[in-house]
């Protein structure tokens, strides 16, 4: 019996993909179908599939064809794949031609011709590509726009921004649209990212939702809990997609981390605790300029408070923020430590822009704890120790773009599919336009 074995994402499963599995097929008398796992997929920098591995399982089971299905995880699996199930034959289509011949050290390799005319990313294009607008300061919003080059199905419709068209960055001259008018910018899109101050969000979200557009708005999204809760009432009234932008929230590693300590692997979570500094201010800082710049709890409090809400919700009992404020401007916070109490745990951010302190996270529980050096925000690394230090465990995970290529992903998808694929819930992104609320009226604060 002769055994064949295949490999392939089948994203929106075509043609192209039923002739490759027939002619596979017709090799031997056995097919195995491996199919890539969505890690694997956005390790080889694939990241905007747009089915489920569960569903390309299936669309791969109801052709038929395949005598057997596995999963594809890892680099290198290939080989372990073809010793484990005694393959004698390797094969996949033409446009992967050369990149497997080191496996004809253990079966025979053969390239199909690859059909031509068809592909998934076709059929993805096809779908409409969303214009995007972005709204803030050139410089700062030169990261998302490369990022989003690696997205398929999104394109930069336009840049607003209240600086001289001639100071712009080389990669925003030529956009369709470059505009000091937010109006303007409006009627050339169909999805906005905005990055303007925190104290334009509000009007700016606010805006573009009532014509219809679909937001992803930086955290702070506003600066009162009423107000956020507003907007996104306004968002489900126009059918549009609101959501905040936390990069951190789309980190692999971040994730895993949370459903780690979620399912219980430390025990019962007792402490978080999230510093986020940084020194530099990137733009000159007389009073004007830092007037314009986000202070230390707009900019990093968001982040901070992503894991203490993500993992001991929002029902805090009582609550102490403790600022240290510029000389130059009184609304800008050097430095702010922000103590949660609740019922049965406790949490602390340390957020500071002008202070430097170690940037990293701890959740303690009853078992253990979870470790991630800084800069925790972007890391693709993390710990879970135990007093055993045997029993110590690593985790690793690829982190492309800082996640905020998998934040855009998440909001083409909520776009297409006409509700929130966020991974920042409603409810943590009021508590955090709460916390701003405060923080500005100075309840609960203590100034140093
Ligand atoms: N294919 C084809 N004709 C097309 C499109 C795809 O013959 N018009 C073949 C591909 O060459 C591949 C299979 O169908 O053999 C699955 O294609 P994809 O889903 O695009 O998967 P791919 O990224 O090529 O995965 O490590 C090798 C990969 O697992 C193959």
């Amino acid at each position: 019996m002769i055994r064949v074995i295949t490999y392939g994402t089948f994203d929106l499963l075509h043609y192209g993909h039923i002739r490759l599995l027939e002619r596979a097929r017709a090799l031997g008398d056995y097919l195995i179908v491996g199919v890539t796992g969505d890690d694997f997929d956005k390790s080889r920098g694939k990241i905007n599939v747009q089915q489920s591995l569960m569903e390309r399982v299936e669309a791969v089971r109801a052709t038929g064809l395949a005598d057997e299905i596995i999963i594809e995880e890892y680099e290198g699996q290939k080989i372990d794949d073809i010793r484990r199930y005694h393959i004698d034959i390797f094969t996949v289509g033409s446009d992967w031609k050369g990149k497997f011949d080191y496996l004809s050290a253990y079966c025979k390799v053969v390239y199909l011709d690859r059909t031509e005319g068809i592909s998934s990313s076709e059929i993805r294009s096809h779908q409409r590509e969303i214009r995007l607008g972005m709204v803030g300061m050139p410089e700062d919003l030169l990261k998302f726009h490369k990022e989003s080059s690696f997205v398929n199905g999104v394109k930069t419709a336009g840049i607003c921004t209240e600086g001289p068209a001639e100071e712009l960055p080389e990669a925003f001259r030529g956009l369709p649209c470059v505009t000091q008018s937010y109006q303007e910018l409006l009627e050339q899109s169909d999805a906005l990212y905005i990055l303007s101050h925190p104290s334009r969000h509000y009007e700016q979200v606010r805006a573009a939702l009532e014509a219809g557009r679909h937001v992803l708005c930086e955290a702070p999204a506003a600066l009162t809990a009423k107000q956020c809760r507003e907007l996104f009432a306004l968002a489900r009234e126009k059918g549009c997609i609101l959501m905040e932008g936390i990069k951190t929230a789309y980190s692999t590693a971040y994730y895993r981390l949370l459903l780690l300590a979620k399912s219980g692997q430390i025990g019962k979570i007792v402490s978080v605790d999230a510093t986020c500094t940084r020194l530099a201010e990137d733009r000159s800082s007389g009073p004007e300029q830092l007037n314009r710049s986000w202070n230390s709890l707009c900019d990093w409090g968001p982040t901070a408070m992503l894991p203490v809400f993500q993992l001991l919700g929002t029902e805090w009992k009582e609550k102490q923020i403790i600022s240290h404020f510029s000389d130059a401007d009184p609304a800008y916070d050097v430095f702010s430590r922000i103590n949660f109490v609740y019922p049965e745990a406790t949490a602390s951010i340390k957020v500071g822009k002008g202070v430097k302190a170690e940037g990293d996270l701890i959740v303690s529980g009853t078992r253990g704890y979870i470790y991630v050096p800084a800069p925790w925000w972007k890391t693709d690394y993390f710990e879970i120790r135990y007093e055993n230090p045997a029993e110590n465990r690593r985790y690793f995970y690829q982190l492309d773009g800082e996640g905020i290529r998998y934040e855009i992903v998440a909001f083409l998808k909520s776009i297409e599919k006409g509700r929130s694929s966020s991974y920042v819930e409603e409810e943590v992104s009021e508590a955090i336009a709460g916390v701003m609320e405060d923080f500005y009226s100075r309840r609960d604060t203590r100034t140093i």
